[in-house]
């Protein structure tokens, strides 16, 4: 678990520098290497670190629009996905997804810039797990900003009403861009929204990624062994803007400090210090983290982009008539 923490910190350390190049000083979110918005997790690696301890390439991921630490987590291939942020042709998704829209076939992960839209396939990905008599799960990452939308609310009836092996994770940053969680939403602990589909919910009120492992531990042996699903709330802490970029003018100094305070990965390196690992093997871990991070990044910086000419392949409907004669140069409605 240390070793994913460390990996998804200093990959998104990583990213943060190469986000920021050619978009200063009048923060050009279109220009540089990595164009369009970035929402990076430092401070949640915890609940990730955790919950895919667990779990083997045949389950199931789905994550939101935070997507990184999970899926370093779930062991998505690190330099396709960097690939694919980068926006390069030998990206997970061609280039054309970015860091929001990540999907691995080979180890069934996927994300989407859409709030709660990885609940229905999580729990479509639970059904066909439980149709094909496999043992598989299927866990859904989403915000606490999620936890009040339809689909959530919905796919906890279905996993609930048809016993399915997927288990749902909440991250509580205690935001939701800049809005407050007790502004919106009337339950301080969110996995009490277990209650009302008559199926089981705990909440971990810290980032402690050994308690965090715990409790997803049972979560997913119970869905696993076919006794249905389960609903996790992690609290975690946002130590920086919603996305990169933002001035956080909104935000306390005080809630901001307190997260920085907070710092899962420390934790975690007291524990396994308290069971007698000694500094040099931490030093290890990390250095081998950092090694395979900055292998990746190199890797995805020299991979080609795509041409202008595969914007139309592999996306579900054909160019308009107009577009595909003059190469959709002219606009159009
Ligand atoms: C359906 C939908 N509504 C609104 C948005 C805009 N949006 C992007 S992130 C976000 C807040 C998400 O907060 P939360 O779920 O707590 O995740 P966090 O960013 O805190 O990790 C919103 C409202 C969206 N992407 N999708
Ligand atoms: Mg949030």
């Amino acid at each position: 678990m240390y070793e994913q923490m460390v990996t998804a910190r200093y990959y998104e350390e990583q990213l943060q520098e190469e986000y920021l190049v050619g978009k200063q000083p009048a923060f050009d979110i279109s220009a540089g290497p990595i164009p369009g918005e970035l929402h990076l997790a430092a401070g949640h690696e915890a609940s990730s670190a955790g919950v895919c301890l667990h779990l083997r390439d045949d389950d199931t991921v789905t994550a939101p629009h935070r997507p990184h630490h999970v899926a370093i987590a779930k062991g998505v291939d690190l330099k396709k996905m960097t690939a694919e942020i980068f926006g390069r042709k030998t990206g997970l998704c061609r280039g054309k997804g970015g860091h929001m829209h990540l999907f691995d076939p080979d180890v069934n992960f996927a994300c989407s810039g859409i709030i709660a839209q990885g609940c229905p396939p999580a729990v479509g990905a639970a059904m066909a797990a439980k149709k094909r008599n496999t043992d598989s799960v299927a866990v859904a990452f989403l915000g606490d900003g999620a936890i009040d939308q339809g689909g959530f609310l919905e796919s906890l009836n279905l996993a609930s009403v048809h016993d399915l092996p997927v288990v749902f994770v909440i991250e509580d940053n205690d935001w939701a861009i800049s809005m407050p969680k007790d502004r919106v939403t009337d339950v301080e602990d969110g996995s009490r929204r277990a209650w009302g589909f008559d199926l089981p919910g705990e909440r971990v009120d810290s980032d402690d990624a050994v308690a965090v492992a715990e409790a997803a531990g049972k979560a997913i042996a119970r869905a696993r062994d076919g006794n249905g699903p389960t609903l996790l709330e992690v609290q975690v802490h946002r130590r920086m803007g919603h996305f990169m970029g933002d001035a956080e003018a909104y935000r306390p100094e005080a809630d901001i400090e307190r997260a920085k305070q907070l710092d899962s990965i420390e934790r975690i390196a007291d524990d396994l210090r308290s069971h007698g690992v000694e500094d040099d093997e931490l030093d290890e871990i990390r250095e081998r983290a950092h090694e395979r991070v900055d292998d990746a990044i190199s890797w995805a910086k020299e991979q080609p982009e795509p041409s202008p000419e595969e914007a139309y392949e592999n996306v579900f409907t054909n160019p308009p008539a107009k577009a595909a004669t003059d190469g959709g140069n002219q606009g159009g409605d």
